[in-house]
């Protein structure tokens, strides 16, 4: 099985951490943004959308992060990251979707002026904005972690992936007001505790 992306990137730290979560073994080779390859003619072919991540699995091909936390989830961590119970599961899920659909994109605009815009260039409207969006989309994690020690339940799931890349990244800005979430903070505490986490996902801002 072969892996491509840079490690820096959050979309393919989710496979990072899942695979290193259930000590899945893979072939790695850089791609995006610094490393080329995504604008080569042979990528094209594997991910007309020239974006990392990309899984090769034998001769199956899979693109969308989400997407392929799902399916190493479900092939290897049945049971563990992949919960049996279907409403464990779509708990699971849901905060996968979550992810992509709303704090996401709420995200975006504060992330890209802080970390890659020039000082001079940062666009202050939409990154408060963003710090706002975030914040209240945070509130909700707040409310659901207040019962249960993982999104999905008492467990650490495939739904805690890629929201902990996200909530890392906002506990890294420096100068932003963030208001205290005690539930969610019990819960990051719970994922730095992971050596996994730590080595793929506490890496510095990319
Ligand atoms: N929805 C896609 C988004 C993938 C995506 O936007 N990847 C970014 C890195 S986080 C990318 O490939 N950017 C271009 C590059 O790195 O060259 C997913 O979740 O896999």
């Amino acid at each position: 099985m072969k892996l491509i992306g840079r490690k820096n990137s959050s979309n393919v730290q989710k496979v990072l951490w899942c695979c290193a979560e259930l000590g899945i073994e893979y072939e790695h080779q850089d791609a995006g943004r610094e490393f080329g390859v995504v604008d080569t003619d042979e990528f094209l072919k594997i991910n007309p959308n020239r974006r990392v991540p990309v899984l090769i699995d034998g001769d199956f091909i899979l693109w969308e992060s989400n997407a392929i936390v799902r399916m190493l989830s479900a092939k290897y961590g049945m049971g563990k990251l992949f919960p049996r119970d279907l409403q464990t599961q779509a708990n699971a899920g849901r905060w996968m979707d979550w992810q992509l659909a709303t704090l996401g994109p709420d995200f975006t605009a504060m992330f890209h002026g802080l970390v890659r815009d020039k000082r001079e260039n940062r666009q202050w409207d939409a990154i408060n904005k963003s710090i706002i969006a975030t914040q209240a989309n945070l509130q909700i994690l707040d409310h659901y972690l207040a019962e249960q020690e993982f999104l999905a339940g008492k467990d650490l799931t495939m739904g805690d992936i890629p929201i902990g890349i996200y909530v890392y990244r906002w506990y890294e800005f420096d100068k932003i007001d963030r208001k205290p979430l005690p539930n969610l903070e019990r819960w990051y505490a719970k994922l730095i505790e992971r050596p996994a986490f730590r080595e793929c996902v506490m890496v510095g801002l990319g």
